[in-house]
């Protein structure tokens, strides 16, 4: 077996939008119990394969409701990349999506991100049109319309965004 590297990579997006919801799909197993409550960030990791190399994702996903805007940029301290994420049936998301990508960009310069557009199980609910879907693509690694509920593209997210890490 190949020495395993460990990459960081964060969860970002406004309340709701599913962040904790696809990290639990991804894990595939209850909650871990390694919490840093201090910090108000829950860590969870999973090993995937990318060629022959086994790549640890560590990743950080804030806990409770706390918003983007009151959290600090340490956040992202040492990440290799993020999952940006958005609520696909509410058009509000993408506005703070947008935001955070532009304050990570402005503070931190780019990281790689694949953009989320979550909740595609609803689908009758659906409220982003083309061009704003091709907005929180732009820049991005991947954009994906996943779902926490279905599992659907999940798995491929996480993939995509480790892929790109250990390039
Ligand atoms: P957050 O961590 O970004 O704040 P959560 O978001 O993971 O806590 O999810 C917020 C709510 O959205 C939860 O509902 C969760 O079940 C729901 N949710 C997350 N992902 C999906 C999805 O892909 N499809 C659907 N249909 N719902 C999703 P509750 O009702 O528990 O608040
Ligand atoms: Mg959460």
């Amino acid at each position: 077996m190949a020495t395993e590297l460990a990459i960081k990579v964060c969860m970002i997006g406004d309340f709701a939008v599913g962040k904790t919801s696809l990290v639990r799909r991804f894990v595939h197993q209850v909650f871990s119990d390694k919490y840093l409550t201090t910090v108000g960030v829950k860590i969870d990791t999973r090993t995937v394969k990318v060629g022959a190399r086994a790549v640890k994702l560590v990743v950080w996903d804030i806990a409770g409701d706390d918003d983007f805007d009151t959290i600090k940029m340490t956040y992202l301290r040492g990440a290799a990349g993020y999952l940006l994420v958005l609520d696909g049936t509410r058009p509000a998301t993408l506005d703070s999506a947008l935001r955070l990508r532009e304050r990570i960009a402005a503070e931190l310069g780019e990281l790689p991100h694949v953009c989320l557009l979550n909740k595609s199980d609803l689908s009758a609910e659906w409220a982003l049109t083309e061009a704003q879907e091709q907005a929180f693509g732009r820049g991005a690694l991947a954009a994906l319309r996943t779902s926490a509920r279905t599992g659907d593209h999940v798995e491929a997210a996480f993939q995509q965004l480790a892929v790109a890490c250990v390039r």
